[in-house]
């Protein structure tokens, strides 16, 4: 049967660490590469199946670091799913839930390697198994996080002259605002009219700051800002939605389907950004959607700088949503000096497209694996 086919045999994890091209800066971490936890499982039918846990500069993003992922699969997430059927996804992510709290971006690369498996196992791409694609190709945003205004005006000149990127999210935060504002001014300047620029704060200001420099946000035509307040203060969040003629966006202070359901009610914001490593998961990424949908806030496809094992998993999953009214800003696989797939996520006409072939569609390089590991 099926489910004796895809039983788990093995798990194998790595802790990699793949530079990027240039330094990307946050409200309070700059990476110069990338940490991830890549995961492979093995079924009895000798399928292999992949998936990847991303961070951003150790447990600092959220408090998952890859030392921490690679542990917690090994020790407690891998051996409650060994014997289990891959096929079982949902009955797999209750074992997870029960073997261990919170650790979503663990969770989700194991989820992911499932999904992968069983895709491959049957012959059908990821999407299928998850209600099947209702859109193919995602238009896509592209991150400037060099704190440098004229480098970043160059990089953004530069996604656009390849026809990968016309839309972009600035960091915010780092700076004191007035710094962070003048580089915003400078990019808007130099860019076509028009073109839609998106600020994350990444939780850098307090409810004051933005009340201060909301009116120059709009005046610079700001299309969304992104977690200004930090992640728990939704009260907050909630207020400055009311008043900002900005939408605002929900990133860490949702990773939960309570926070989802609690954030969404009370109106932190109108715009959900979806990811793996927050929900823990393609089901409970898409239930949060769910939530998001129900309350009537927009969603928006949201990334960790995964490389193309990890933005294909969201690809898959975002493809089903009935609407994904933001695109994507799955751009990691371009900002990695080598992408760590081979057949690695296509961009064109300013999208990214949904991977073909069985499972996620793409497959990790083994030397690159090997090239990228951390060795101890
Ligand atoms: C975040 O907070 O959105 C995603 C893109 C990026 O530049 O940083 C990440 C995390
Ligand atoms: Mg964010």
């Amino acid at each position: 049967t099926l489910q004796e086919a895809t039983r788990i045999r093995a798990v194998t994890s790595w802790i990699l660490e793949a530079p990027t091209r240039r330094k990307h800066k946050l409200s309070n971490t700059s990476i110069s590469y990338q940490g991830y936890v890549f995961v492979r499982v093995t079924l009895e039918n000798g399928v292999e199946g992949w998936g990847e846990a991303s961070t951003l500069g150790g447990p600092r993003w959220a408090e998952e670091s890859v030392e921490a992922i690679k542990a917690n699969i090994d020790t407690y997430l891998a051996p409650a799913l060994i014997g289990k059927p891959a096929c079982l996804l949902e009955a797999a992510a209750g074992e997870m839930a029960r073997a261990c709290k919170r650790n979503y971006a663990a969770k989700s690369a194991l989820d992911t390697a499932l999904l992968d498996a069983t895709g491959k196992s049957l012959g059908v791409p990821a999407h299928v198994l998850l209600g099947g694609a209702r859109r193919t190709s995602f238009s896509a945003i592209w991150a400037l996080a060099s704190g440098d205004a004229a480098q970043e005006v160059e990089e953004a000149q530069g996604m656009i002259e390849k026809g990968w990127f016309n839309r972009f999210k600035i960091k915010l935060g780092f700076a004191d605002p007035k710094t962070d504002l003048d580089r915003l001014a400078a990019l808007q300047k130099a860019l076509p009219p028009g073109t839609d620029i998106i600020a994350d704060v990444n939780q850098g200001w307090s409810e004051a700051d933005f009340i201060r420099y909301l009116p120059r946000l709009a005046d610079l035509g700001v299309s969304l800002v992104e977690q200004p307040l930090p992640a728990g203060q939704m009260a907050a969040m909630a207020r400055i939605s009311a008043r900002s003629p900005i939408p605002i966006m929900m990133d860490e202070g949702v990773f939960t389907l309570d926070e989802a359901f609690d954030g969404c009610a009370r109106g932190a914001g109108s715009v959900l950004s979806l990811k793996l490593c927050k929900h823990g998961g393609v089901h409970q990424l898409k239930q949060v959607a769910g939530v998001a949908q129900a309350a009537g806030v927009q969603l928006y496809g949201g990334c960790l700088l995964e490389s193309s094992v990890g933005a294909a998993a969201h690809l898959h999953a975002f493809a089903t949503l009935p609407a994904l009214e933001w695109g994507t800003e799955h751009f990691g696989p371009k900002i990695l000096i080598e992408d760590l797939c081979r057949d690695g996520l296509r961009y064109e006409n300013f999208e990214v497209h949904l991977p073909e072939g069985p499972g996620l569609g793409v497959t990790p390089d083994l030397d690159l694996i090997d090239r990228y590991a951390r060795k101890d």
